[in-house]
């Protein structure tokens, strides 16, 4: 039967989305899947950790970047595979990025990818060492080879996040301006950009706010384009008597001027409550990095690192999620 109801996320529809049904009994905006976490530490052989890591629909499978800290403890990025988008296989090396210039090409570390589709390719952000931390760009056609161009912005930059089409004729991006440390500030900002290489025309989007968004924010995954506006899902620090402590939550930004916030979430959407959340190399973390959708159901399935350890999966229903950010928000 053909599906006549309104769609709220405009974009392409994902029949093999991975889902599970909210549990009984939970209130929630979000939910865990019941097979987390979904990503085990040491699915390669070399990895001490796998965490913080982007995935997308790719010829009715998934593919994705991941983080994968080494065992030397190395930040590495790796090209992965799945068809179901729950079962994956990760290439034992890692991602070697084809770039004409040895200033751009040497190699530091790389961490909390992001990759978004737009027009004809997959983009890749990531945090990557050049004096620092700043954002790394790089695109791929089919998740073997990649090519690396100039980082976006000088250092010292995290969260380097895409929209997924152009707006305003320009390239957008979110990012997160910072230091060269375990940064105790951070607000997003926005960049645009006409060949994604020069980037510029930078606009304040938010700042940090109460409790767990308080010490600083980052975006997450790609922004998701609704009836509502960008749905962005952002990660907040709290900083604790015990260290920082990872949630997230979400925002509607608006369509044609992304840097105007409509609403905002008070509280949470997710934290660290369960154990692979609370327990792992950094404990009370979680970090979203990607979401697949299906504009059809309105399903979304959010992939996150559990405590710098593990990757999870957590679901939400759109039309669900964005009246939980207009009911709770304050700006
Ligand atoms: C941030 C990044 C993330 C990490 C988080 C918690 O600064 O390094 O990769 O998940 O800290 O340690």
């Amino acid at each position: 039967m053909a599906n006549t109801a309104k769609k709220t996320i405009i974009g392409p529809d994902l029949p093999n989305i991975p889902w599970e049904n909210r549990p009984k009994g939970c209130a929630d905006a979000a939910w865990r899947s019941k097979r987390n976490p979904i990503i085990p530490r040491d699915l390669i052989p070399t990895s001490n950790s796998i965490f913080n890591s982007a995935v997308v629909p790719f010829k009715g499978e998934f593919r994705g970047v991941f983080r994968c800290d080494d065992r030397c403890r190395n930040m590495q990025l790796h090209s992965g595979r799945s068809r179901d988008g729950i079962k994956w296989e990760i290439d034992e090396q890692r991602i070697r990025f084809q770039c004409d210039d040895p200033e751009i090409a040497r190699w530091g570390y790389g961490y909390d990818p992001r990759v978004c589709w737009i027009e004809d390719r997959y983009w890749v952000t990531w945090c990557n060492c050049y004096h620092g931390p700043t954002i790394g760009i790089a695109y791929t056609h089919d998740f073997e080879t990649y090519h690396q161009i100039e980082n976006a912005y000088l250092p010292f930059n995290r969260n380097g996040v895409l929209f997924p089409r152009k707006i305003g004729g320009k390239y957008v991006m979110l990012s997160r301006p910072s230091d060269n440390g375990h940064t105790p500030f951070g607000d997003i900002f926005l960049s645009q950009s006409p060949d994604m290489i020069h980037w510029g025309c930078h606009r304040f989007v938010m700042g940090r706010k109460g409790g767990w968004q308080s010490t600083k924010i980052g975006a997450g995954p790609i922004p998701i384009e609704t009836t509502e506006g960008w749905l962005m899902i952002y990660h907040g620090v709290l900083t604790s008597c015990n260290g920082f402590v990872y949630s997230f939550g979400a925002a509607l930004l608006d369509i044609e001027q992304p840097w105007k916030v409509l609403y905002r979430t008070a509280p949470y959407i997710m934290s660290p409550w369960e154990t692979y959340e609370c327990v792992g190399d950094t404990p009370n973390v979680v970090f979203p990095c990607a979401a697949l959708t299906d504009a059809a159901t309105g399903r979304i399935a959010i992939y996150y690192g559990g405590a710098d350890t593990v990757v999870g999966l957590a679901f939400a229903q759109v039309d669900e999620l964005i009246e939980f950010v207009k009911a709770n928000s304050e700006l």
